[in-house]
């Protein structure tokens, strides 16, 4: 079938709207009319060339929410009809990460996930004939797009779209980091670096499990009111800290933090992150995503005094089981998307979303079909 989508044909290159040619969905996987998907700052990360793995040309986006339109043979979890988020993060059940219980990192299709392709090492994506790469095994920068069976979460009809397809990225990292990976307790006192898409996910996750302070530290002073409304009990600025950052903060937090959150992506930062931490048992958690060849560092002796390095992919959230949940908090009441989305644009304006992302001007644009 013809399907619309925005192609990134080149790192650095904006995307351009195509009708590109969708194949049938094969064995073990399901067609997804994708109704509307937000944008994450890891697409632009894809985009701008810094990931080791991105490919070109791709159909971008990994922040989906839609409807099921078709299943190829063998399917049996989902029926057309059917409500679903995309998961980047899949969930077998079944392969060895999955049966541990110690990650969310489920390994059945990473390999061919990574190759831009389908389980069976193929695309289903072209162009008269040429190749076009998925993307995070979701392709969500499409109004239609093939996904494996054990990579989409069903979720309930009275969900809108343009709003739980955040919870396809930027919510379940943010507020499972709090839950499934770092599993902070009551009392606690928290340091937040960006207050980004992620980073406000953290800081309502934060105020739902009752941390006591939740210090939110971004350049952007801009990002305070919405953090504060969120649950953000203080804010620094570093542009307006006098002396050291990493000294100020555990001042501020009496010692240090018991949890720390790098929402951001860049590994000076990542070291602020652990180094803020409190003494003999502070926890901080990388969430950002930074480029090709850089590395983190710090003393051994921040660790050796009992700070704790640990990384968070897709908040530590098994996406078939925890993803239901979390749109049923949405529709709830218990956690907040509505304000955290702040622009919607059709999907001919999706470079314009890129570029209110990279000035700060937006928390998550949803790009609808
Ligand atoms: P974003 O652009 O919305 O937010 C980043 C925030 O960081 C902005 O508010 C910006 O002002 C602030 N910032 C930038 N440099 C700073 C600095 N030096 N000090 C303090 N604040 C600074 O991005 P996002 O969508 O929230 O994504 C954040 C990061 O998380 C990205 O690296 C993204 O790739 C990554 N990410 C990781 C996962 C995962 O599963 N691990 C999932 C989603 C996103
Ligand atoms: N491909 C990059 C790493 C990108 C990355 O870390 N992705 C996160 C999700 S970011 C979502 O916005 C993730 O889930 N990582 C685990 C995994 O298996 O990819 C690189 O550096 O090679
Ligand atoms: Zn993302």
């Amino acid at each position: 079938m013809d399907v619309k989508a925005a192609v990134a044909f080149e790192a650095g290159k904006p995307l351009t709207i195509e009708t590109v040619q969708l194949e049938n969905p094969q064995a073990g996987e399901v067609l997804v009319e994708i109704k509307a998907t937000g944008i994450c700052h890891t697409d632009a990360f894809t985009l701008s060339g810094a990931d080791p793995e991105g490919l070109f040309p791709a159909i971008l986006g990994h922040e989906g929410a839609g409807v099921v339109v078709e299943v190829g043979p063998g399917v049996t979890s989902v029926k057309p009809g059917d409500h679903v988020i995309p998961l980047y993060t899949p969930e077998c059940r079944n392969c060895e990460y999955c049966l541990s219980f110690k990650t969310n990192l489920c390994q059945a299709i990473r390999g061919t996930q990574g190759r831009g392709l389908m389980p069976n090492g193929t695309s289903r994506f072209s162009i008269a004939g040429k190749m076009i790469h998925h993307y995070m095994g979701t392709s969500t920068f499409a109004n239609y797009t093939v996904l494996p069976e054990i990579a989409v979460a069903k979720i309930r009809e009275d969900a809108p779209f343009d709003k739980v397809c955040y919870i396809g990225c930027g919510v379940t990292t943010g507020i499972g980091a709090v839950l499934y990976t770092a599993k902070v307790e009551p009392g606690a006192n928290v340091v937040v670096f960006g207050l980004g898409g992620i980073g406000l996910n953290v800081i309502q996750g934060a105020r739902m499990v009752g941390a006591n302070m939740i210090v939110g530290v971004d350049l952007n002073p801009q990002k305070r009111v919405l953090a504060e409304k969120l649950g953000m009990t203080h804010f620094v600025n570093p542009k307006e800290v006098e002396g050291d950052l990493v000294a100020h903060l555990v001042e501020l937090t009496k010692g240090g933090a018991d949890y720390s959150f790098e929402c951001i992506g860049n590994v000076n930062v990542m070291r602020q992150a652990l180094e803020c931490c409190h003494k003999g048992w502070g926890v901080s958690i990388i969430i950002g995503v930074a480029g090709a060849g850089q590395e983190i560092s710090t003393r051994p002796f921040q660790l050796v005094t009992g700070r704790v390095w640990k990384g968070s992919a897709f908040g530590g959230a098994r996406g078939r089981t925890d993803v239901p949940k979390i749109v049923d908090w949405y529709m709830d009441g218990k956690i907040n998307i509505d304000d955290l989305i702040t622009n919607v644009v059709p999907v001919e304006q999706i470079n314009e979303a890129f570029d209110l992302m990279h000035k700060g001007e937006a928390i998550r644009t949803v790009v609808t079909f």
